[in-house]
């Protein structure tokens, strides 16, 4: 189902639609896993139960098992699947990829979410999640530290509002609301073909991304990736990292950044 921005990502979650067969060739992957970032490609995605999730399986992308304060990872819900609220304490955003699910927030009180929409549950969240028919989301979960009075939220991509972001030109959405609250925030990230980072970033802050749309080159300390939608990144603090959008359709892509979170 085409949200009403059209856009629908169901070639990043159900690749073999899109005519992508990763097993001709066997062994090779471009995936590859360093001290300071993680390019993760759809090849690699396994699929597991995960604790609050039935009728569901998971694919973990980041974790703290690497040092990261954040996870990150693809939910394939199956017809009638469900989710618990995360453990306490814990905070979740979710973006839907594919399909449709539902925040049940009370017996007679639910809201539908559609392919590019999402929906960001505060820790101690009694809310759950439902799909009749099915969905692929992408989930953030992290352990709450802000010590403020985060809000539910949900919303569709598209209405989100363009901010400015000079010198650079990409085109930038912040889902969640930009205040001491929350100790995090899901950038929406838009670059025409050859439109490239201004800045050669390196700071503090932690990224777990997924190429939503599109292809470029993704540079990650040393290392120049090719890669294409699917495609999932993990940057560890001060990883240099720059990106070039190439090709003849814009990437988009959607990247978590531990925002106002005190280095110290
Ligand atoms: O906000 C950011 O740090 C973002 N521009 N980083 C990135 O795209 N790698
Ligand atoms: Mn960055």
């Amino acid at each position: 189902t085409p949200s009403c921005g059209g856009h629908d990502y169901s070639g990043v979650f159900r690749t073999h639609e899109r005519g992508l067969d990763f097993g001709e060739l066997p062994g090779f992957t471009r995936s590859s896993h360093h001290a300071d970032h993680a390019l993760i490609g759809v090849e690699s995605r396994v699929y597991a139960g995960q604790r609050g999730w039935k009728k569901a399986l998971t694919a973990h992308i980041v974790s703290p098992a690497r040092g990261a304060n954040f996870a990150m990872y693809l939910v394939d819900v199956k017809e009638d699947g469900s989710a618990e609220p995360p453990k306490a304490g814990v905070e979740r955003f979710v973006l839907v990829l594919q399909g449709e699910a539902s925040v049940v927030r009370g017996k007679k009180d639910s809201i539908k979410l559609s392919a590019n929409t999402y929906a960001y549950f505060p820790p101690n969240t009694t809310f759950t999640l439902e799909s009749e028919d099915g969905a692929g989301l992408l989930v953030y979960e992290r352990v709450y530290l802000a010590g403020g009075k985060p809000v539910f939220s949900h919303g569709d991509v598209e209405e989100s509002p363009l901010l400015p972001t000079e010198p650079e030109v990409f085109k930038l959405r912040k889902l969640l609301p930009q205040t001491a609250d929350y100790d995090f925030n899901v950038h929406i990230m838009d670059f025409q073909p050859g439109e490239y980072l201004w800045v050669k970033e390196v700071h503090y802050n932690q990224h777990g991304l997924l190429l939503l749309e599109g292809k470029g080159i993704y540079r990650l300390g040393d290392s120049w990736y090719p890669v294409q939608a699917g495609d999932a990144i993990w940057m560890a603090p001060y990883v240099p990292q720059w990106y070039a959008a190439l090709g003849s359709t814009p990437t988009r892509y959607v990247i978590y950044k531990d925002t106002t979170v005190d280095p110290l």
